[in-house]
């Protein structure tokens, strides 16, 4: 689907992609016109495969709540970061990639410089005034050549982008409702985090934050 938003004449707008890195960018209200019909697709995801605090390898709760959907799914413990097919807290594979969050994954990709991005593992995060996301690359992945593409609803965020060491200087990038944000290729294993999410109440979601990160993880 091509969106008239974003239709290359549009993408010429420097308000609407925003650079971040040599093939990182911001696309702002991406998603905007996708809200309505990925809000019903995430609520039959967590029917599923509800939102848990899971622990990380170093015996700390993480503060978001997590899901995910697709093949993949993405769980931490004491054992470690992984993939794995089935959700650990139900037994049963994690719930099917909603076809809208395929699709609006392609979509943003491409426009970022990635074409024929197919994601089979979303990962859902919901962060609560308060809830953060430590500095970290993601990088459980197989095939780092497919870039991580990150959606954003609800209250907004800091997003920190940094280099591709853990000291290196970051940039606070402010995420709003509907921004996608894009890494990929030379930029791929980039450090980025989430400050604490601010008190705040959002108009369609109250007072929460989610996060949609889709990547080619097989
Ligand atoms: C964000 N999230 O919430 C960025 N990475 O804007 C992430 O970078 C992330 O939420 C790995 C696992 C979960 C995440
Ligand atoms: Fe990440």
């Amino acid at each position: 689907m091509t969106l008239d938003l974003f239709a290359d004449a549009d993408l010429q707008q420097p308000e609407r992609f925003e650079s971040i890195g040599a093939q990182s960018c911001v696309l702002r209200g991406f998603a905007l016109p996708w809200v309505e019909r990925l809000l019903p697709a995430l609520a039959k995801v967590l029917a599923q495969a509800p939102f848990r605090q899971m622990v990380t390898p170093g015996g700390f709760t993480m503060s978001a709540g997590l899901s995910s959907c697709g093949a993949l799914g993405w769980t931490s413990d004491r054992d470690g970061y992984r993939y794995t097919r089935v959700d650990p807290q139900s037994g049963r594979p994690w719930p099917e990639m909603p076809e809208v969050f395929r699709q609006l994954a392609e979509d943003a990709a491409r426009v970022a410089g990635f074409a024929h991005f197919a994601a089979d593992a979303c990962l859902i995060n919901r962060y609560v005034p308060g809830a953060k996301m430590s500095l970290h690359q993601d990088r459980n992945e197989r095939d780092f050549s497919a870039p991580v593409v990150s959606v954003s609803l609800g209250l907004p965020a800091i997003f920190l982008f940094g280099g591709h060491e853990r000291g290196d200087k970051t940039q606070r990038i402010p995420l709003f409702h509907g921004d996608i944000v894009v890494w990929g290729g030379v930029d791929r294993l980039r450090f980025h985090g989430v400050l604490p999410i601010k008190d705040g109440h959002h108009p369609r979601l109250g007072a929460e934050r989610l996060n949609f990160t889709l990547r080619t993880a097989g």
